[in-house]
């Protein structure tokens, strides 16, 4: 049924397009182009997150349970990661030294919202969904 109507609209477009000159491609573009055009990773939400002039960059993400995320210091002064609440087990950090990475796996759902130690006033927030 589909493959008739495909058919049959190509032969009209065939028919319309006889009169200039490049009849020859029209079918075979509708079919391969779709399917591979639609693969980009626009959905995936970002798991790196830049400390930079105090602060964290983005200030929150979301992520996926499972999720992994990245932690780099670019700041020539060292910064940590810490869970605001520190009984629920989330990300608590080391000092960063600049260049250096700290990375946490979010093994579970919820709102983490996290500071620096030495700059309380340092904030960001990790959502973990399902
Ligand atoms: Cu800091």
């Amino acid at each position: 049924m589909k493959y008739k109507l495909a058919f049959a609209s190509v032969l009209i477009v065939g028919l319309l397009a006889a009169g200039c000159s490049s009849t020859t491609s029209t079918s075979q573009n509708t079919t391969s182009s779709t399917s591979s055009t639609q693969s980009t990773t626009t959905a995936q939400a970002t798991n790196s997150v830049t400390i930079s002039n105090y602060a964290f960059s983005p200030s929150s993400i979301t992520v996926k349970k499972g999720t992994t995320v990245t932690w780099t210091n670019q700041d020539a002064v060292s910064h940590t990661v810490t869970d605001d609440d520190a009984s629920v087990g989330g990300p608590a950090s080391q000092l960063i030294p600049q260049g250096q990475t700290y990375t946490f796996t979010f093994n579970t759902a919820g709102t983490f919202t996290y500071h620096c130690q030495p700059h309380p006033y340092m904030k960001g927030t990790v959502i973990v969904t399902e």
